[in-house]
């Protein structure tokens, strides 16, 4: 028979995984067990994949800037590649708001689900720490640019959720070792060439486990989700916002093919891998160093690029963040008759993409900037936990959802960018790919 390429291996763990939670569901104690015994060797396996996201991000950011030779080469990947990520962003959330103003997911909300809903999560921990989050980083407009910078190394490297402050420090390294010159740089990039290799060989070992992994994912998922009328009653909005993501696959598909001509479906399955490992773990930053790999070596984008594309993209670039973000604003105050104006819907288009830079690469972080994009438009603080209570029920599967768009609009513009500046190869697929399957 022959062998199962790792995307089915993939897919058939998601699959399995699903179903096995729902049956979980209808059996006395299988929440628990799911949660005990299953969900565990999910955790280990997303915990693996953010050991390596740092020691990747600053092997590969600096073997990409030293390999420039000049510094002329590094500002021209940057800035368009800056560019590019603020008009993608800029497109998701459009496309988002077109949708909700024309659907309106938020009419017709029976006022039992919303007291239902309020009653279930308005004082959820996890709504409430969300808040609580998010007015933290309100109080300090420039906060992000502030946070950027690291006062230590070492502890910037520690913590995956300071990534980009990791990313800061280690272009300003690069940036150094160019100006250095490359006979005294030597030692260093040797270093950091050989590191590359071994940590991209950890990511295939990692990967040798994704689809026991990922079955532990989804079972978890489904046997802790909430309850189905509550997730029912909010079908509508969780459609528009599926939707919103798949025109935004459409849109990739379409710059892929019309700029790059590459074949789009080509695209599509190459990165298969990296979305559906996005969409089991809702973390861009732990699904870093597989994009990278198939980026690299099964696109064929040129290391230079995807080096620097890929990792600034992982932190600052979220389309699929930013899309959900116009949308679950505009539905809250379709849902609580909270009237928007135009202007307010375009404060949400520059809101929702500093919001989706300021978002971390985790789970769940997309929700916590959704409330600086609801409090810039002036909705009443008092409403704010009802307003995300309304949509926490779904939140952790359109989380998985929308992160398969921000890692796919990462390789896209990667793509892109390489086209631009003359380095989008063939693939160089590593002798090591073909035994995925040897497992
Ligand atoms: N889960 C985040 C990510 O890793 C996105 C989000 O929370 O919206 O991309």
């Amino acid at each position: 028979m022959k062998k199962l390429d790792l995307h089915w291996k993939i897919l058939i763990g998601m699959i399995l995984g699903l179903l096995f939670g729902f049956a979980m569901t209808y059996v006395s104690g299988g929440r628990g067990f799911v949660q005990d015994w299953i969900n565990p060797f999910g955790t280990i396996f997303v915990k693996l994949l953010k050991l390596i996201a740092i020691p990747l991000i600053l092997a590969s950011l600096i073997k990409g800037i030293s390999d420039l030779k000049d510094i002329s080469k590094f500002r021209r990947i940057g800035l368009r590649t800056i560019l590019i990520y603020v008009c993608t962003t800029v497109v998701a959330i459009t496309i988002g708001l077109v949708l909700v103003n024309i659907l309106q997911p938020g009419e017709g909300i029976s006022d039992d689900t919303i007291a239902k809903l309020t009653q279930t999560y308005a004082s959820d921990s996890g709504v409430v720490s969300k808040i609580e989050e998010a007015s933290k980083q309100k109080e300090r407009p420039l906060g992000f640019l502030e946070d950027m910078v690291p006062d230590n190394a070492i502890g910037a490297m520690s913590d995956n959720s300071l990534m980009l402050q990791v990313i800061f420090f280690t272009i300003f390294l690069g940036i150094s070792m160019l100006l250095i010159g490359e006979e005294r740089a030597k030692p260093l990039k040797h270093f950091f060439d050989s590191l590359n290799f071994v940590v991209l060989k950890m990511v295939d070992l990692i990967m040798l486990t994704a689809p026991y992994a990922v079955f532990a994912l989804l079972a978890n998922v489904v046997a802790s989700s909430g309850d189905p009328d509550l997730l029912l009653a909010l079908l509508k909005y969780a459609g528009v916002v599926v939707l919103g993501l798949f025109l935004m696959i459409i849109f990739y598909g379409l710059v892929v093919s019309s700029y790059t001509k590459k074949n789009a479906f080509w695209f599509l399955k190459e990165i298969s891998p990296a979305q559906l490992l996005a969409f089991s773990t809702s973390s861009s930053a732990a699904t870093l160093p597989v994009t990278m790999e198939r980026v690299e070596e099964h696109i064929g984008v040129d290391k230079e690029v995807s080096s620097f594309v890929l990792p600034v993209g992982a932190t600052i670039n979220m389309d699929g963040t930013s899309l959900y973000q116009g949308v679950a604003a505009v539905f809250i105050a379709q849902a609580l008759a909270f009237d928007l104006a135009l202007v307010d819907q375009l404060k949400i288009v520059l809101t929702a993409l500093l919001a989706s830079i300021g978002s971390a690469a985790v789970p769940g972080a997309g929700m916590v900037m959704l409330v600086i994009v609801l409090e810039s438009i002036g909705f009443p603080p008092e409403k704010l936990a009802i307003g995300l209570a309304l949509i926490f029920a779904v939140d952790r599967p359109l989380d998985m959802c929308r992160t398969i768009i921000n890692v796919t609009g990462d390789a896209t513009v990667s793509m892109v960018v390489a086209k631009s500046v003359g380095k989008l190869g063939e693939p160089h697929i590593e002798e090591w790919d073909d035994h995925y399957d040897e497992v």
